[in-house]
Protein backbone atom coordinates (compact mmCIF):
# COMPACT_ATOMS: atom_id res chain seq x y z
CA UNK A 1 0.00 0.00 0.00
CA UNK A 2 3.13 1.78 0.85
CA UNK A 3 3.30 3.10 -3.03
CA UNK A 4 -0.35 4.05 -3.51
CA UNK A 5 1.19 7.42 -0.91
CA UNK A 6 3.62 8.41 -4.31
CA UNK A 7 2.39 9.80 -6.53
CA UNK A 8 -1.02 8.07 -6.62
CA UNK A 9 -2.71 10.32 -9.43
CA UNK A 10 -6.15 10.50 -8.57
CA UNK A 11 -7.56 13.22 -10.56
CA UNK A 12 -6.61 10.74 -13.61
CA UNK A 13 -8.17 7.76 -12.05
CA UNK A 14 -11.72 9.73 -11.52
CA UNK A 15 -11.83 10.51 -14.98
CA UNK A 16 -10.65 7.22 -16.49
CA UNK A 17 -12.93 5.66 -13.74
CA UNK A 18 -15.69 8.07 -14.61
CA UNK A 19 -15.29 7.13 -18.16
CA UNK A 20 -15.22 3.55 -18.05
CA UNK A 21 -18.94 4.07 -15.65
CA UNK A 22 -20.08 5.90 -18.79
CA UNK A 23 -19.13 3.54 -21.14
CA UNK A 24 -20.64 0.66 -18.76
CA UNK A 25 -24.45 2.95 -18.61
CA UNK A 26 -27.23 1.76 -20.85
CA UNK A 27 -27.80 4.88 -22.69
CA UNK A 28 -31.42 6.13 -23.20
CA UNK A 29 -32.54 6.36 -26.58
CA UNK A 30 -35.22 8.73 -28.29
CA UNK A 31 -36.92 9.48 -31.35
CA UNK A 32 -38.28 13.33 -32.33
CA UNK A 33 -40.75 13.38 -34.62
CA UNK A 34 -42.42 16.81 -35.90
CA UNK A 35 -41.95 18.81 -38.92
CA UNK A 36 -39.52 21.42 -39.87
CA UNK A 37 -39.45 24.66 -37.82
CA UNK A 38 -41.52 22.81 -34.85
CA UNK A 39 -38.48 23.39 -32.43
CA UNK A 40 -37.28 19.85 -31.98
CA UNK A 41 -33.68 21.01 -32.01
CA UNK A 42 -34.66 23.36 -29.48
CA UNK A 43 -36.22 21.48 -27.32
CA UNK A 44 -33.19 18.52 -27.29
CA UNK A 45 -30.64 21.59 -26.43
CA UNK A 46 -32.86 22.95 -23.22
CA UNK A 47 -34.16 19.24 -21.89
CA UNK A 48 -30.04 17.51 -22.23
CA UNK A 49 -26.76 18.54 -21.08
CA UNK A 50 -24.06 20.05 -23.62
CA UNK A 51 -26.13 21.45 -26.64
CA UNK A 52 -26.74 18.43 -28.27
CA UNK A 53 -28.50 19.12 -31.45
CA UNK A 54 -25.52 21.99 -31.65
CA UNK A 55 -22.65 19.87 -30.69
CA UNK A 56 -23.48 16.19 -30.97
CA UNK A 57 -22.90 14.39 -34.22
CA UNK A 58 -25.48 13.97 -36.45
CA UNK A 59 -25.35 10.58 -38.70
CA UNK A 60 -27.72 10.31 -41.16
CA UNK A 61 -28.75 6.39 -40.87
CA UNK A 62 -31.80 6.86 -43.18
CA UNK A 63 -32.47 9.49 -45.94
CA UNK A 64 -35.04 11.03 -43.43
CA UNK A 65 -33.35 10.06 -40.10
CA UNK A 66 -30.39 11.69 -37.97
CA UNK A 67 -29.18 9.46 -35.12
CA UNK A 68 -27.78 12.38 -32.71
CA UNK A 69 -25.11 11.24 -29.73
CA UNK A 70 -22.16 12.93 -28.22
CA UNK A 71 -19.38 10.85 -26.63
CA UNK A 72 -19.49 11.61 -22.48
CA UNK A 73 -23.74 11.73 -22.47
CA UNK A 74 -25.60 8.35 -22.46
CA UNK A 75 -28.14 9.09 -24.72
CA UNK A 76 -28.93 8.82 -28.69
CA UNK A 77 -31.40 10.65 -30.40
CA UNK A 78 -33.23 9.83 -33.84
CA UNK A 79 -34.42 13.16 -35.42
CA UNK A 80 -36.47 13.05 -38.22
CA UNK A 81 -36.55 15.90 -41.41
CA UNK A 82 -39.00 16.57 -43.92
CA UNK A 83 -42.38 15.56 -42.49
CA UNK A 84 -43.55 18.65 -43.62
CA UNK A 85 -43.12 17.73 -47.64
CA UNK A 86 -44.87 15.57 -49.94
CA UNK A 87 -47.39 12.77 -48.95
CA UNK A 88 -44.73 11.04 -51.10
CA UNK A 89 -41.99 11.54 -48.63
CA UNK A 90 -43.98 11.36 -45.65
CA UNK A 91 -44.70 7.82 -46.77
CA UNK A 92 -40.51 7.17 -47.21
CA UNK A 93 -40.50 8.82 -43.73
CA UNK A 94 -42.87 6.30 -42.76
CA UNK A 95 -41.08 3.68 -43.47
CA UNK A 96 -37.80 4.18 -42.34
CA UNK A 97 -39.16 5.20 -38.69
CA UNK A 98 -40.87 1.83 -38.17
CA UNK A 99 -37.56 0.18 -40.46
CA UNK A 100 -35.53 1.80 -37.76
CA UNK A 101 -37.78 0.62 -34.41
CA UNK A 102 -37.74 -2.85 -35.48
CA UNK A 103 -34.14 -2.87 -36.29
CA UNK A 104 -33.31 -1.30 -33.04
CA UNK A 105 -35.54 -3.61 -31.17
CA UNK A 106 -33.64 -6.46 -32.00
CA UNK A 107 -30.50 -4.93 -30.43
CA UNK A 108 -32.27 -5.78 -26.55
CA UNK A 109 -33.41 -3.10 -24.19
CA UNK A 110 -29.67 -1.44 -24.65
CA UNK A 111 -30.62 -0.33 -28.18
CA UNK A 112 -34.16 -0.37 -28.77
CA UNK A 113 -36.03 2.63 -28.79
CA UNK A 114 -37.55 3.86 -25.69
CA UNK A 115 -39.59 6.80 -25.81
CA UNK A 116 -40.94 9.23 -29.06
CA UNK A 117 -41.65 12.25 -29.14
CA UNK A 118 -44.11 13.80 -31.23
CA UNK A 119 -43.74 17.45 -31.75
CA UNK A 120 -46.15 20.09 -33.17
CA UNK A 121 -46.23 23.52 -32.77
CA UNK A 122 -48.83 24.61 -30.16
CA UNK A 123 -49.79 27.58 -32.69
CA UNK A 124 -50.65 25.67 -35.43
CA UNK A 125 -54.22 25.02 -34.11
CA UNK A 126 -54.75 22.38 -36.24
CA UNK A 127 -53.24 18.49 -36.34
CA UNK A 128 -53.59 17.10 -39.99
CA UNK A 129 -54.90 13.42 -40.44
CA UNK A 130 -51.79 12.17 -42.08
CA UNK A 131 -50.11 13.32 -38.61
CA UNK A 132 -52.85 11.47 -36.78
CA UNK A 133 -52.53 8.67 -38.44
CA UNK A 134 -48.77 8.75 -37.78
CA UNK A 135 -49.06 9.08 -34.22
CA UNK A 136 -51.30 6.16 -33.68
CA UNK A 137 -49.08 3.68 -35.99
CA UNK A 138 -46.01 4.78 -33.58
CA UNK A 139 -47.69 4.47 -30.48
CA UNK A 140 -48.69 0.65 -31.27
CA UNK A 141 -44.67 0.46 -30.93
CA UNK A 142 -43.42 2.98 -28.82
CA UNK A 143 -44.75 5.00 -25.94
CA UNK A 144 -45.18 8.63 -27.93
CA UNK A 145 -45.77 11.97 -25.70
CA UNK A 146 -47.05 14.57 -27.65
CA UNK A 147 -45.10 17.91 -27.60
CA UNK A 148 -46.74 21.09 -28.08
CA UNK A 149 -43.95 23.53 -28.64
CA UNK A 150 -43.84 27.13 -28.03
CA UNK A 151 -46.67 27.17 -26.56
CA UNK A 152 -48.04 30.54 -25.48
CA UNK A 153 -51.26 31.44 -23.81
CA UNK A 154 -54.82 30.51 -24.64
CA UNK A 155 -54.70 29.13 -28.03
CA UNK A 156 -52.17 27.10 -26.81
CA UNK A 157 -54.47 26.04 -24.07
CA UNK A 158 -57.65 25.20 -26.25
CA UNK A 159 -55.55 23.53 -28.42
CA UNK A 160 -53.70 21.21 -25.79
CA UNK A 161 -57.62 20.83 -25.04
CA UNK A 162 -58.29 19.33 -28.24
CA UNK A 163 -55.81 17.10 -28.16
CA UNK A 164 -56.07 15.46 -25.40
CA UNK A 165 -60.16 15.03 -26.41
CA UNK A 166 -59.33 13.00 -29.65
CA UNK A 167 -58.02 9.81 -27.54
CA UNK A 168 -55.19 9.29 -29.46
CA UNK A 169 -53.10 5.68 -28.11
CA UNK A 170 -50.70 8.11 -26.09
CA UNK A 171 -48.82 8.90 -22.76
CA UNK A 172 -49.71 12.08 -22.68
CA UNK A 173 -49.95 15.90 -24.22
CA UNK A 174 -47.16 18.58 -22.96
CA UNK A 175 -47.46 22.14 -23.06
CA UNK A 176 -44.15 24.02 -23.32
CA UNK A 177 -41.77 26.77 -24.09
CA UNK A 178 -38.07 24.96 -24.14
CA UNK A 179 -36.49 28.44 -24.23
CA UNK A 180 -37.22 31.91 -22.91
CA UNK A 181 -39.38 33.59 -25.63
CA UNK A 182 -38.83 37.09 -26.21
CA UNK A 183 -41.85 39.08 -27.35
CA UNK A 184 -39.91 43.25 -27.20
CA UNK A 185 -36.84 44.10 -25.90
CA UNK A 186 -38.39 44.44 -21.73
CA UNK A 187 -40.65 41.76 -21.93
CA UNK A 188 -40.48 37.59 -22.77
CA UNK A 189 -41.89 34.50 -21.84
CA UNK A 190 -39.83 32.39 -19.61
CA UNK A 191 -39.75 28.92 -20.57
CA UNK A 192 -41.99 26.32 -18.89
CA UNK A 193 -42.71 22.70 -19.02
CA UNK A 194 -39.85 21.15 -19.36
CA UNK A 195 -39.65 19.64 -15.78
CA UNK A 196 -43.34 18.44 -16.66
CA UNK A 197 -42.12 16.40 -19.96
CA UNK A 198 -39.20 15.20 -17.58
CA UNK A 199 -40.94 13.82 -14.79
CA UNK A 200 -43.72 11.73 -17.50
CA UNK A 201 -40.43 10.81 -19.45
CA UNK A 202 -39.24 9.19 -16.17
CA UNK A 203 -42.34 7.09 -15.54
CA UNK A 204 -42.34 6.21 -18.92
CA UNK A 205 -38.90 4.71 -20.07
CA UNK A 206 -37.51 1.30 -18.83
CA UNK A 207 -36.01 1.21 -15.47
CA UNK A 208 -32.60 0.47 -17.09
CA UNK A 209 -32.83 3.50 -19.19
CA UNK A 210 -33.21 5.83 -15.89
CA UNK A 211 -29.63 6.35 -15.16
CA UNK A 212 -28.55 7.62 -18.08
CA UNK A 213 -31.57 9.56 -18.85
CA UNK A 214 -30.82 11.51 -15.84
CA UNK A 215 -27.62 11.93 -16.37
CA UNK A 216 -28.49 13.23 -19.69
CA UNK A 217 -31.03 15.71 -18.31
CA UNK A 218 -30.22 19.39 -16.78
CA UNK A 219 -33.32 20.07 -15.97
CA UNK A 220 -33.93 18.58 -12.50
CA UNK A 221 -30.21 19.39 -10.84
CA UNK A 222 -31.87 17.95 -7.35
CA UNK A 223 -33.04 15.13 -8.95
CA UNK A 224 -28.83 13.81 -9.58
CA UNK A 225 -28.15 15.18 -6.36
CA UNK A 226 -30.89 13.03 -4.97
CA UNK A 227 -30.13 10.19 -6.64
CA UNK A 228 -25.68 10.54 -6.72
CA UNK A 229 -26.72 11.16 -2.44
CA UNK A 230 -28.90 8.20 -2.01
CA UNK A 231 -26.13 5.86 -3.76
CA UNK A 232 -23.42 6.84 -1.89
CA UNK A 233 -25.16 6.71 1.52
CA UNK A 234 -25.69 2.92 0.55
CA UNK A 235 -21.84 2.70 -1.01
CA UNK A 236 -20.74 3.69 2.24
CA UNK A 237 -22.69 1.91 4.79
CA UNK A 238 -21.90 -1.14 2.73
CA UNK A 239 -18.05 -0.77 3.13
CA UNK A 240 -17.91 0.91 6.62
CA UNK A 241 -20.93 -0.91 8.19
CA UNK A 242 -20.63 -3.33 10.92
CA UNK A 243 -17.70 -5.82 9.81
CA UNK A 244 -15.05 -3.00 8.95
CA UNK A 245 -11.95 -3.77 11.26
CA UNK A 246 -10.55 -0.48 11.87
CA UNK A 247 -7.14 0.52 10.11
CA UNK A 248 -3.72 1.89 11.55
CA UNK A 249 -3.48 5.51 10.38
CA UNK A 250 -0.44 4.24 8.34
CA UNK A 251 -2.29 2.26 6.16
CA UNK A 252 -4.57 5.11 5.67
CA UNK A 253 -4.21 5.28 1.35
CA UNK A 254 -6.20 1.95 1.56
CA UNK A 255 -8.99 4.70 1.79
CA UNK A 256 -8.35 5.73 -1.01
CA UNK A 257 -9.54 3.85 -4.50
CA UNK A 258 -12.89 3.65 -2.24
CA UNK A 259 -12.59 7.45 -2.54
CA UNK A 260 -12.04 7.20 -5.98
CA UNK A 261 -15.14 5.06 -6.98
CA UNK A 262 -16.93 7.18 -5.15
CA UNK A 263 -16.13 10.25 -6.54
CA UNK A 264 -16.02 8.61 -9.99
CA UNK A 265 -19.65 6.95 -9.95
CA UNK A 266 -21.24 10.50 -8.38
CA UNK A 267 -19.79 11.96 -11.02
CA UNK A 268 -21.15 9.50 -13.54
CA UNK A 269 -24.65 9.20 -11.60
CA UNK A 270 -24.75 13.09 -12.20
CA UNK A 271 -23.62 13.43 -15.63
CA UNK A 272 -21.80 16.49 -15.76
CA UNK A 273 -18.99 17.88 -18.42
CA UNK A 274 -16.26 17.96 -15.96
CA UNK A 275 -12.18 18.51 -16.70
CA UNK A 276 -9.41 17.82 -15.55
CA UNK A 277 -8.66 21.32 -14.26
CA UNK A 278 -12.03 21.10 -12.23
CA UNK A 279 -11.85 17.70 -10.77
CA UNK A 280 -7.86 19.00 -9.58
CA UNK A 281 -9.44 21.76 -8.22
CA UNK A 282 -11.65 19.60 -5.97
CA UNK A 283 -9.74 16.92 -4.92
CA UNK A 284 -7.49 19.96 -4.47
CA UNK A 285 -9.68 21.58 -1.65
CA UNK A 286 -9.81 18.17 -0.02
CA UNK A 287 -6.00 17.01 -0.28
CA UNK A 288 -4.41 20.56 0.11
CA UNK A 289 -1.99 19.21 -2.52
CA UNK A 290 -2.21 22.34 -4.77
CA UNK A 291 -1.79 19.82 -7.84
CA UNK A 292 -2.74 16.55 -9.69
CA UNK A 293 -0.85 14.13 -7.43
CA UNK A 294 -2.74 13.08 -4.48
CA UNK A 295 -1.29 11.38 -1.64
CA UNK A 296 -3.74 9.17 0.34
CA UNK A 297 -2.32 9.45 3.69
CA UNK A 298 -2.11 13.40 3.31
CA UNK A 299 -6.05 13.98 3.24
CA UNK A 300 -6.15 11.42 5.92
CA UNK A 301 -3.95 12.76 8.50
CA UNK A 302 -5.01 16.47 7.70
CA UNK A 303 -8.33 15.44 7.96
CA UNK A 304 -7.99 13.18 11.27
CA UNK A 305 -7.05 16.28 12.46
CA UNK A 306 -10.73 18.38 11.47
CA UNK A 307 -12.66 15.52 13.52
CA UNK A 308 -12.77 16.13 17.20
CA UNK A 309 -12.12 13.12 19.16
CA UNK A 310 -11.14 11.06 16.13
CA UNK A 311 -7.88 10.57 18.13
CA UNK A 312 -4.13 11.22 16.94
CA UNK A 313 -2.13 9.82 13.78
CA UNK A 314 0.90 8.64 15.72
CA UNK A 315 0.09 4.88 16.38
CA UNK A 316 -3.69 5.67 16.22
CA UNK A 317 -6.86 3.73 14.23
CA UNK A 318 -8.84 5.09 12.22
CA UNK A 319 -12.68 3.04 13.00
CA UNK A 320 -15.76 2.50 10.47
CA UNK A 321 -16.90 6.05 12.01
CA UNK A 322 -14.05 7.92 11.17
CA UNK A 323 -13.66 6.59 7.69
CA UNK A 324 -17.45 6.66 6.96
CA UNK A 325 -17.34 10.58 8.35
CA UNK A 326 -14.39 11.21 6.31
CA UNK A 327 -16.04 9.63 2.95
CA UNK A 328 -19.48 10.54 3.64
CA UNK A 329 -18.30 14.57 4.08
CA UNK A 330 -15.83 14.21 0.89
CA UNK A 331 -19.32 12.76 -0.98
CA UNK A 332 -21.72 14.80 0.42
CA UNK A 333 -19.61 18.45 -0.29
CA UNK A 334 -18.96 16.71 -4.30
CA UNK A 335 -22.47 16.45 -4.33
CA UNK A 336 -23.43 20.03 -3.60
CA UNK A 337 -20.48 21.56 -5.53
CA UNK A 338 -21.48 19.75 -8.58
CA UNK A 339 -24.77 20.44 -8.78
CA UNK A 340 -23.46 24.32 -8.30
CA UNK A 341 -21.55 23.66 -11.25
CA UNK A 342 -24.53 21.81 -12.87
CA UNK A 343 -26.70 24.90 -12.61
CA UNK A 344 -24.21 27.16 -14.05
CA UNK A 345 -23.84 25.37 -16.94
CA UNK A 346 -27.20 24.97 -17.96
CA UNK A 347 -26.97 28.59 -18.27
CA UNK A 348 -23.62 28.54 -20.14
CA UNK A 349 -21.57 30.18 -17.21
CA UNK A 350 -18.73 27.93 -16.05
CA UNK A 351 -17.62 29.04 -12.37
CA UNK A 352 -14.00 30.05 -11.93
CA UNK A 353 -11.45 27.20 -10.78
CA UNK A 354 -10.24 29.04 -7.59
CA UNK A 355 -13.94 29.28 -6.36
CA UNK A 356 -14.79 25.56 -6.77
CA UNK A 357 -11.73 24.73 -4.96
CA UNK A 358 -12.59 27.32 -1.99
CA UNK A 359 -16.21 26.58 -2.10
CA UNK A 360 -15.49 22.56 -1.85
CA UNK A 361 -12.78 23.04 0.92
CA UNK A 362 -15.34 24.88 2.88
CA UNK A 363 -18.51 22.38 2.24
CA UNK A 364 -16.11 19.56 3.02
CA UNK A 365 -15.33 21.03 6.56
CA UNK A 366 -18.60 22.12 7.93
CA UNK A 367 -19.93 18.16 6.54
CA UNK A 368 -17.28 16.66 8.56
CA UNK A 369 -18.00 18.96 11.96
CA UNK A 370 -21.37 17.88 11.19
CA UNK A 371 -20.23 13.95 11.53
CA UNK A 372 -18.17 14.21 14.19
CA UNK A 373 -20.77 15.83 16.23
CA UNK A 374 -23.30 13.51 15.70
CA UNK A 375 -21.09 10.74 16.71
CA UNK A 376 -19.55 13.07 19.60
CA UNK A 377 -19.92 10.21 21.93
CA UNK A 378 -18.32 7.56 20.23
CA UNK A 379 -14.78 6.97 20.81
CA UNK A 380 -13.91 7.61 17.06
CA UNK A 381 -10.95 5.26 16.82
CA UNK A 382 -12.54 1.89 18.05
CA UNK A 383 -16.51 2.70 17.45
CA UNK A 384 -16.85 1.86 21.43
CA UNK A 385 -19.37 3.96 23.19
CA UNK A 386 -16.90 6.34 25.11
CA UNK A 387 -18.39 5.48 28.44
CA UNK A 388 -16.98 2.18 27.71
CA UNK A 389 -14.20 2.60 27.05
CA UNK A 390 -13.73 4.71 30.35
CA UNK A 391 -14.99 1.79 32.27
CA UNK A 392 -12.40 -0.48 30.51
CA UNK A 393 -9.53 1.59 31.88
CA UNK A 394 -11.24 2.30 34.79
CA UNK A 395 -11.48 -1.82 35.52
CA UNK A 396 -8.01 -2.22 34.48
CA UNK A 397 -6.77 0.46 36.90
CA UNK A 398 -8.60 -1.60 39.61
CA UNK A 399 -7.19 -4.61 38.66
CA UNK A 400 -4.01 -3.48 38.90
CA UNK A 401 -4.31 -1.98 42.50
CA UNK A 402 -5.76 -5.15 43.89
CA UNK A 403 -2.74 -7.11 42.05
CA UNK A 404 -0.63 -4.27 43.22
CA UNK A 405 -1.93 -4.81 46.89
CA UNK A 406 -1.66 -8.47 46.57
CA UNK A 407 1.56 -8.23 45.94
CA UNK A 408 2.32 -5.73 48.68
CA UNK A 409 0.16 -7.78 51.25
CA UNK A 410 2.77 -10.98 50.38
CA UNK A 411 5.63 -9.34 50.75
CA UNK A 412 4.46 -8.23 54.42
CA UNK A 413 3.60 -11.52 54.95
CA UNK A 414 6.69 -13.34 53.98
CA UNK A 415 8.74 -11.03 55.60
N1 LIG B 1 -37.84 31.27 -27.82
C1 LIG B 1 -38.12 30.08 -28.32
N2 LIG B 1 -38.01 29.87 -29.63
C2 LIG B 1 -38.26 28.63 -30.11
C3 LIG B 1 -38.64 27.57 -29.25
N3 LIG B 1 -38.80 26.48 -30.02
C4 LIG B 1 -38.54 26.85 -31.29
N4 LIG B 1 -38.22 28.13 -31.35
C5 LIG B 1 -37.89 28.92 -32.56
O1 LIG B 1 -38.16 28.19 -33.70
C6 LIG B 1 -37.00 28.05 -34.53
C7 LIG B 1 -36.92 26.65 -35.06
O2 LIG B 1 -36.69 25.80 -34.01
P1 LIG B 1 -35.81 24.48 -34.14
O3 LIG B 1 -35.61 23.98 -32.78
O4 LIG B 1 -34.64 24.72 -34.97
O5 LIG B 1 -36.83 23.58 -34.94
P2 LIG B 1 -36.61 22.11 -35.49
O6 LIG B 1 -37.87 21.37 -35.23
O7 LIG B 1 -35.38 21.53 -34.94
O8 LIG B 1 -36.46 22.35 -37.04
P3 LIG B 1 -35.70 21.41 -38.12
O9 LIG B 1 -34.37 21.07 -37.56
O10 LIG B 1 -35.62 22.26 -39.33
O11 LIG B 1 -36.55 20.21 -38.34
C8 LIG B 1 -35.83 28.40 -33.64
O12 LIG B 1 -34.83 29.07 -34.31
C9 LIG B 1 -36.43 29.29 -32.60
O13 LIG B 1 -36.35 30.62 -33.04
C10 LIG B 1 -38.75 27.85 -27.85
O14 LIG B 1 -39.08 27.01 -27.02
N5 LIG B 1 -38.48 29.13 -27.46
MG1 LIG C 1 -33.65 20.70 -35.78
Amino acid sequence: MKNLDKNFNMVQDILNKTEEELKKMNPVNIMVVGKTGVGKSTLINNLFRENLALTGIGRPITKHLRRISKEGVPLVLYDTRGLELSLEVQKEIKSEIFDTIKENKKLGIQGEIHLAYYCINANSSRIEPTELELIRELSEKLPVVIVLTQSIGEPAATFKTYIENLNLPIYGVVSLMAENFKLTEEMSIPAFGLKELLELSFEIIPEEAKKAFNNAQQVDIARKANSARSWATRYIATSFGVGFLPIPFSDASVLVPMQVTLLAHITAIFGISMDKATIASLVAAIGGTGGATFAGRYIVSNVIKLIPGAGTVVGGLISGTTASIITTALSMSYIEVLAIIAAGEKDGKYPDLKNIEQLMKAKFQERLKKGAKISKNLDLTTDLPKETNELKKQSKKDQLMSNFKKLTQRKKSNK
